[in-house]
């Protein structure tokens, strides 16, 4: 330990919380814990190590201090965040650039020292008269070729506490560690709160990522997605990592799909924010092994998945038994989970799209609340907010893999990539191969914003790989990164393109939300070539007969043909225009574009023009050749 960490350490800790931190040797930790002390000055420093006692702690402080209240049923309680702080906040989340590198302007960024300024400065004396709480975490499994050692210091016992709840406990690990090991480092405070314990600074939220020092910063919010390090504060730092390395870190969940015979299949998913990504993830009768970010090396020639976290940050809206049973039920039962913006009444937590009739009043994030209530600019309040969410350990759950905390990860057979799209890609695709599904699926990924994000919901935007706010290396770099992991596997993953989302001419949704269900189990049996396929001009769909025995099969309802032409029928001027969108996007936002991506989207309009100059604008899947196997 150097000598000025030492001297505040010593001075600022307890003896029993300097030994738990002298126990690490590691420096980098020392100093960064003794800066973190210096700038944000606070009362007490608890040092949470992986004993169930220190734990319980951090459980019970949150319910102390207010920051989280209990339901009726035992283990559960609810965190409100500001109503300015419901979701993620772009705008304020900056990437600090150094003079002499350059980033994708895509991206939100500010010159180094001009943002460190910025946010040490309302960082400065945050925690005056509060506990600072030092959390050890790892991203992977710990010990793994996967892991990542990360330490986060934050004055909020809801954050430490869901970080409980998401990822895995590192004391041990981080005793392992040699010294000079690297680690990410995230400090944040909640800043001023008010008699609720809610940030009431929403004017002053920064979250700021300095990746020269894979440090990032984060002030005046509590949102858990602004807040907890390990989620997409860390992805962004891991991003870098993993192209300094040579794998992938993917906004991805990852999932197990049974098949005939009792086999099980590993399939990835990237989608953007409230997409389906969770629910996908949580399909009744598979297996869950995350819902939000995997890492993927190759090892061996094998693509090999694990889940960066162990834990669910989910949106709880339209979360009812109909459509998502599994999730429904872990949610009524006793255990531990944290709600967050949904309404209370009576100790009950209640949402919206939860399948019964939400009470009229209650309390929520704008505090007391009744139905009609209104915000200072005459805006009706709704009972709970739609980013109100949940927040639970997977071990928790029934349907969890067994093989979550496999230090090898999973064999992953499949890559699924979708969208929100209404108007041009089927509801489910696979590519002609690897370059094809990265590029025509993955990187052409465009959604509508929603309300995950802060902002106006609605406005159409290419997503790649669904990551693109977290992408903090060169965008083409990014690309280029996906395409040649692809080279180096002996048997790539088959690439899927999935879209919930397809309306007709009148609004209407073709597709009920239950019937992902289907595609994902036509996935499964194409990677062992028991289905065949059609060859369509953006990739090879599923034959009628197909979908006519799994539709019963899963969800005991009849599919016709009917349905089928109106769902698979390929619409060429739709996708002609989202093939414009998509090269518009790379030609103007990503000068390091790799090549590829135009020659397999001028591809893909070849096809579509040649389709429709034999069938015209609309072509039926009728028209498409059968490919037998894969
Ligand atoms: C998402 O919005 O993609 C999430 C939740 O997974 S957050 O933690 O806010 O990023
Ligand atoms: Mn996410």
């Amino acid at each position: 330990m150097g000598p000025e960490a030492e001297e505040v350490l010593r001075r600022k800790l307890s003896p029993e919380n300097y030994r738990k931190l002298a126990a690490i040797k590691n420096p980098t930790l020392h100093a960064f814990v003794a800066d973190a002390i210096t700038l944000c000055d606070p009362a007490a420093v608890f040092v949470c190590t992986d004993s169930a006692e220190d734990i319980a702690y951090i459980r019970q402080r949150a319910l102390e201090t207010g920051e989280e209240r209990k339901l009726a049923t035992e283990g559960h309680t609810v965190h409100f965040d500001g109503p300015q702080d419901q979701g993620r906040d772009r705008e304020v989340t900056r990437y600090l650039v150094p003079r002499d590198d350059r980033l994708s302007k895509a991206l939100n960024q500010l010159e180094r020292e001009v943002g460190l300024a910025e946010v040490r400065g309302l960082l400065k004396g945050s925690m005056r008269g509060r506990t600072m709480v030092v959390r050890f975490l790892s991203l992977g499994p710990a010990g793994s070729v996967f892991s990542i050692p990360c330490v986060q210091c934050t004055d909020s016992f809801y954050v430490a506490h869901s970080k409980d709840l998401l990822y895995r406990p590192a004391y041990e690990q981080f005793k392992r560690v040699e010294e000079g090991g690297k680690l990410f480092c995230f400090l944040h405070s909640a800043g001023r709160l008010d008699r609720d314990m809610v940030s009431v600074d929403s004017d002053k939220k920064r979250i700021y990522i300095d990746y020269t020092r894979d440090t990032v910063y984060s002030v005046n919010t509590q949102y858990a997605g602004n807040t907890i390090g390990l989620k997409k504060l860390a992805l962004r730092l891991t991003v870098r990592k993993a192209d300094r390395e040579g794998w992938l870190a993917e906004h991805m969940f990852l999932m197990g799909v049974r098949g005939p015979g009792g086999r099980k299949t590993y399939f990835a998913g990237a989608f953007p924010s409230a997409c389906g990504k969770t629910a996908t993830a949580m399909l009744p009768g598979e297996t869950i092994l995350g819902d939000d970010i995997a890492y993927f090396r190759n090892i061996g020639g094998v693509c090999r998945a694990v889940n960066a976290e162990a834990g669910i940050f989910g949106i709880i809206q339209n979360v009812n038994p109909v459509d998502d049973p599994v999730i429904y039920e872990a949610l009524g039962t006793p255990g531990e989970a944290i709600f967050s913006n949904v309404l209370v009444k009576d100790g009950r937590p209640y949402w919206l799209g939860m399948g019964c009739e939400l009470p009229k009043e209650g309390v929520n994030f704008s505090g007391r609340w009744h139905e009609g209530k209104t915000d200072a600019g005459g805006i009706k309040i709704p009972p709970a907010h739609k980013n109100a969410r949940y927040t639970v350990a997977l071990r928790a759950l029934k349907n969890v893999d067994p093989e979550l905390e496999n230090p090898s990860g999973v064999p992953l057979s499949g890559i699924i990539y979708g969208g929100r799209d209404a108007k041009a890609y089927v509801p489910v695709q696979q590519s002609f191969d690897w370059n094809h599904g990265i590029v025509a699926y993955g990187a052409s990924l465009e959604t509508e914003t929603t309300f995950a994000i802060l902002g106006q919901e609605g406005v159409p935007e290419i997503n790649l790989m669904s990551i693109q706010d977290f992408v903090s290396i060169p965008l083409g770099k990014y690309v280029q990164n996906n395409l040649q992991f692809g080279r180096g596997l002996s048997r790539p993953p088959l690439i899927f393109g999935v879209n919930y989302f397809l309306r007709d001419s009148q609004g209407k949704f073709l597709n009920a939300v239950r019937d992902k269900h289907v595609w994902i189990k036509w996935m499964e049996l194409r990677v062992h070539g028991e289905a065949d396929a059609l060859r369509a001009p953006t990739g090879c769909i599923p034959c009628l007969e197909d979908l006519q025995q799994l539709f019963p099969q899963l969800l005991g309802k009849s599919y016709s043909r009917q349905d089928y032409v109106e769902q698979f029928t390929i619409r060429v001027p739709e996708n002609l225009a989202k093939l414009d969108r998509v090269e518009r996007f790379f030609g103007s936002e990503v000068p390091d574009a790799p090549p590829v991506v135009f020659e397999v989207l001028e591809q893909q309009r070849r096809r579509l023009l040649e389709a429709r100059g034999r069938f015209g604008d609309y072509v039926s899947p009728e028209h498409f050749p059968r490919l037998c196997g894969l």
